[in-house]
């Protein structure tokens, strides 16, 4: 990279440079105010790079009140400020810098940076510096292989701010002469700026005393704010449950003598992994029985681990540059995935996990935002926390993991931490260390991380019964995305099965005639190859892909009977589920195309429906084989894309799943709710999904009926997965009830902006056109505030993202009220502004009376958009 970056251009993987400068300890010091903020920032700077290079520090909407090199002020000629940072021509090798700079927290919309959470009266003071806000805090080589030692101390006034924290051990706390209250903070471990915080103000805390596996005393706190912190407790469970889980799994034990986590309502995303004080977007961290749905609480237990598992994927062993991303998100979503799999069911969570990769990664990687896991070239950085670098990315590392088994992904995992703690890492420096312990290649998986596009994978099977071999023909193809016009084949591993007419797998041997297996993995190398089993019975079906062992879209051209007897003999849990979603896929497919008696139609009504009797399908399973794939899913089956076409075509299934399953549903969704006491162990868990689903469908067989018993539950059920479920029912089923259970609702939780966030998303999908006007309404209520992200996501984003028929209606008035939010939100909120604009990616898919009024929408957008985070989603959404 040149000394000093040129903002106009994008930013490329193979223009990387080391930096120029070393930082090998930074002192910062904090005088704290809501609306002005003193930072002086000495940095301890070191020459790495040729002579004579002069010295650029990042810098963005600071005032610089003082400088001085080595003690001695700088005089104005001797250095340059522009608006995107700080250069000193003339450097010795080696110096301190001393920055003072100021800052108003409480103007701070666009939540990077310090900010207030909260109002300036009652709300606290917190940082968010990943990718690049610490720049706006001071001036620093704001890029993640800088890695330096920190002591940061903090002083502010103690009615005000009581607690005062930042990364690391406590090292000192007191009062001033002038009564001002001090705290210092050491973080022994180099660090990356991206990982700096501070929080300060008035917040209570819970406290937990953990001994690591070395016997490390560490504490652990919670802090939130004071109507918070009684919902803290789960959160502080899971965080116990994950510091043990990576102990035990990967060897890995805490490394400071505290452990913090902040809760906040105003952040930008999930949560953030800050070394040793973790904040956390409130919505992922507070639960309660009475206020959080069964979701909610797996999504704490996951993302408390997930931060916490980046203190060694992540923040020991950190990244080179943003290119590698996924090098800490891919793996650490990995590793949460594993330990939320071991906290619940491994078959529901590898369901949930590709779910989520179908709805989200699927589409992205099929449209114009469509980049690798790790992309070669970035204008704005925020845009690339995608589904693609986390989800696509976890699933590079599961294959990998596969690949090496799990005593090699162990051995590598150890060998990685071995090589590089304390150290910036790429893509390539994790593939050699995995490899090298192995023994093992695996650069071939290179092609994964660089190559963008969901790979097709076409499968069909032979059988000789002359020489009693099965051969397996399997081809590959990955369609051009943008920028990438020629793909490669991709080492793709297939798990698989052969399967008797009972269900039972046979017998594998390879020509090479090892001993046999029932299952086992074959990795497609090549555009295609073809794989024989030899001595072996003719099998009913095949069962391919295993557990999802590869992030590809499989055509093996099983008919409605195969796939039949797929869900009902199939003895792999998640190959169950899948060939029942393929059956409602090819049911879907017949709908869609007017097709209303296809026999594929009946065969699935029939197969799933009969499962409802069978007592061995465990709750929660049974409630994901009666569904058929989201919207969101199905939308990729209709070209063009018309949404109003899919959402009929997805609900005729659902209604005629509702009309042979109508009583059977009512009576099951009565046992099941009989004895709910709200508990949360698994099993009730379990049952309350079914719950829910039984209610879903009894509410399309007989809806005045079933309508009474959800009118019921959503006032009177003694969990929040039921009173949500039931209400959401009631809403968009259009029920006589709707209107006055929404009003019950928001009167009861009108304090608690997290339950509130629920209400707004619900009614954000109702699937009518007249929910525009809804949401329009909703948009200029009291309670809505643009400037609140998750607020937001919960309105806006919802009713983009997952009302086809509203936000899509034939009029434009969907894309009107978006495009208007979207104007006003840029000007507060960029990183809120573009993931919300994210969801206007499909406009080239759409039908054309569609096509036009969006791509108008988006033109007329990227014209307006000042911030270069929604002007790059916008541009790449045309181009
Ligand atoms: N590293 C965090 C995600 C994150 C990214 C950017 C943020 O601010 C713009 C905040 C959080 C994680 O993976 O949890
Ligand atoms: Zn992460």
């Amino acid at each position: 990279m040149p000394a000093k970056p040129d903002r106009e251009l994008p930013v490329l993987l193979r223009e990387y440079r080391p930096p120029a400068w070393r930082v090998d300890h930074v002192d910062l010091e904090f005088d704290l105010g809501i609306h002005r903020t003193r930072v002086d920032a000495r940095l301890t700077l070191r020459r790495a790079g040729p002579a004579g290079e002069p010295l650029f520090l990042d810098g963005e909407g600071l005032r610089l009140v003082s400088i001085a090199l080595d003690g001695r002020p700088l005089d104005v000629t001797e250095y340059r400020l522009d608006e995107h940072g700080l250069t000193i021509a003339q450097m010795p090798d080696g110096a301190v810098l001393h920055t003072c700079v100021e800052l108003d927290p409480s103007t701070n919309s666009a939540l990077q940076g310090l900010y207030l959470s909260g109002t300036p009266e009652h709300g606290f003071l917190l940082t968010q510096c990943e990718a690049e806000g610490f720049r706006r805090i001071t001036f620093f080589p704001d890029r993640p292989d800088v890695l330096a030692r920190y002591t940061t101390t903090l002083r502010a006034d103690p009615a005000r701010f009581p607690i005062l924290l930042a990364n690391g051990n406590p090292a000192g706390t007191g009062l001033l002469d002038d009564g001002r209250l001090w705290a210092r903070w050491d973080d022994p471990h180099p660090k990356p700026c991206y990982l700096f915080a501070l929080v300060a103000g008035r917040l209570e805390v819970l406290e937990r005393a953990f001994v690591t596996a070395e016997g490390r005393a560490v504490t652990l706190r919670i802090y939130a704010e004071a109507d918070a912190i009684d919902r803290c407790g789960y959160a502080m469970d899971a965080l116990e449950r994950a510091m043990r889980w990576d102990e035990e799994h990967y060897g890995r034990c805490y490394d400071l003598d505290v452990f913090h986590i902040v809760a906040t309502h105003d952040f930008n995303m999930g949560a953030m992994e800050n070394k040793g004080l973790n904040i956390f977007n409130a919505k992922y961290l507070l639960a309660d029985p009475a206020r959080s749905t069964d979701d909610d609480y797996r999504h704490v237990e996951a993302i408390v681990a997930h931060e916490y598992f980046h203190n060694w994927t992540g923040n020991r062993v950190t990244c080179r540059d943003w290119f590698q991303l996924s090098l800490k998100e891919g793996l650490t979503v990995f590793r949460e995935q594993q330990f939320s799999a071991d906290m619940g069911s491994h078959v529901l969570k590898r369901i949930e996990d590709v779910q989520l990769l179908r709805r989200a990664q699927f589409p992205e990687d099929a449209g114009p935002l469509a980049h690798p896991v790790r992309p070669d070239r970035y204008s704005a950085i925020d845009n690339f926390y995608t589904a693609t670098v986390y989800d696509k990315g976890a699933e590079l590392v599961r294959m990998l993991a596969g690949r090496l088994g799990p005593a090699g992904w162990r051995r590598g995992m150890d060998e990685y931490f071995a090589r590089h703690d304390g150290e910036a890492a790429t893509v390539e420096d994790f593939l050699a260390a995995l490899g090298e312990a192995n023994e093992v290649d695996l650069r071939g998986y290179l092609v994964w991380y660089a190559q963008a596009g969901t790979p097709q994978l076409l499968a069909s099977g032979r059988y000789d019964a002359a020489h009693r071999t099965y051969t397996l023909e399997l081809r590959q193809h990955t369609a051009p995305t943008p920028g990438q016009d020629v793909k490669q084949p991709l080492p793709v591993p297939v798990r698989l099965a052969l399967l008797d007419a009972g269900g039972q797998p046979l017998p594998l041997r390879g020509a090479s005639a090892q001993a046999a297996v029932s299952e086992c993995v074959v990795e497609l190398r090549d555009a295609q190859a073809a794989f024989t089993f030899v001595d072996i019975d003719r099998p009913r079906a095949a069962s391919l892909l295993r557990g999802f062992s590869a992030p590809v879209r499989v055509e093996a051209g099983f008919g409605a009977d195969d796939l039949a007897f797929l869900v009902r003999h199939e003895s792999d849990g998640f190959n169950r589920w899948e060939a029942a979603q393929q059956l409602a896929r090819l049911a879907f497919d017949r709908v869609l195309a007017g097709d209303l008696r296809a026999a594929e139609i009946g065969v699935w009504v029939s197969t799933v429906s009969a499962l409802l009797d069978d007592n061995r399908v465990e709750p929660a399973l049974l409630a994901e084989l009666l569904t058929p794939p989201d919207a969101l899913e199905l939308a990729e089956r209709c070209e063009p894309f018309d949404p109003a076409a899919v959402y009929r075509a997805r609900e005729f299934l659902e209604k005629s799943l509702a009309q042979v399953t109508g009583a059977r549903v009512a009576a099951r969704h009565g046992q099941l709710v009989e004895a709910e006491q709200g508990a949360l162990d698994g099993a009730s868990q379990s049952r309350r999904r079914l719950a829910g689903r039984c209610l879903g469908l009894w509410m399309r067989a007989d809806p005045t009926a079933a309508a009474e018993v959800a009118a019921r539950r959503a006032a009177q059920a003694p969990n929040m997965t039921e009173r949500l479920a039931a209400l959401t029912l009631l809403a968009h089923h259009g029920a006589p009830q709707a209107e006055a259970a929404l009003g019950d609702f928001a009167a009861r939780y009108a304090d608690d902006p997290i339950t509130l966030d629920k209400w707004f998303a619900l009614q954000a999908q109702i699937p009518a056109e007249a929910a525009v006007e809804r949401v329009a309404a909703l948009r200029a209520d009291s309670r809505f505030n643009l400037r609140n992200p998750n607020r937001v996501y919960a309105l806006l984003r919802a009713f983009a993202a997952r009302n086809l028929v509203a936000f899509h209606r034939p009029d434009g008035a969907g894309y009107a009220l978006i495009e208007d939010c979207l104007v006003e939100l840029d000007a507060i909120n960029p990183t809120t502004a573009s993931r919300l604009a994210a969801t206007l990616k499909d406009w080239k898919r759409l039908e054309p009376t569609r096509r036009v009024l969006l791509q108008a929408s988006v033109e007329r957008l990227a014209a307006a958009a000042t911030s270069p985070d929604l002007a790059d989603i916008l541009r790449r959404t045309l181009a």
